[in-house]
């Protein structure tokens, strides 16, 4: 749903996950004010990692990107606030994180495109997507006191 229940998929990447970068990144959701609906720990099979990324499987680098995003495993959360797709992609910097802006999750800590530390969703379809693909069990409903403040 848009607006300020919108929810997005942010995945930490095996990277950001060996670096120890899990909490800095719920840390900077959190504070900005996004509220945690589902997290957990995984080690997802090739095949959903292929589905994940299927509209790039025609890329030169599609075969690396699967192999680095199975080389441990990942930390996936569900985000959900007002334009969390969009502010979500702001909060990770761009793409390759040479061209990140200091500030952001890639600008501050990474600098490779191939370990890029992590994913967040472009669209909202796609948000709802990748939501059901990773967590098919479902998602934790509950209300935050802030909630009521910020709206
Ligand atoms: P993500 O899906 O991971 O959030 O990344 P994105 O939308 O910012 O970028 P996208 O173009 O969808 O690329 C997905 C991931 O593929 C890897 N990549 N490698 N070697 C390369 O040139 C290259 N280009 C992209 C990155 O890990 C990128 O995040």
């Amino acid at each position: 749903m848009a607006g300020i229940r919108e929810r997005t998929y942010i995945m930490v990447k095996p990277d950001g996950v060996q670096r120890g970068l899990v909490g800095e990144i719920i840390a900077r959701f959190e504070k900005r004010g996004f509220k945690l609906i589902a997290a957990k720990l995984v080690s997802p099979p090739k095949g959903q990692l292929e589905q994940h990324y299927a509209d790039l499987s025609s890329k030169p680098f599609f075969p690396g990107l699967i192999k680095y995003m199975l080389s441990g495993p990942v930390f996936a959360m569900v985000w959900e606030g007002l334009d969390a797709v969009k502010t979500g992609r702001v909060m990770l910097g761009a793409t390759n994180p040479l061209q990140s802006a200091a500030g952001t999750i890639r600008g501050d800590y990474a600098l490779a495109v191939g370990r890029n530390i992590c994913h967040g969703s472009d669209t909202v379809e796609n948000a709802e997507k990748e939501i059901s693909l990773w967590f098919p069990e479902g998602i934790v409903q509950y209300s935050l006191l802030q909630e009521t403040m910020i709206f």
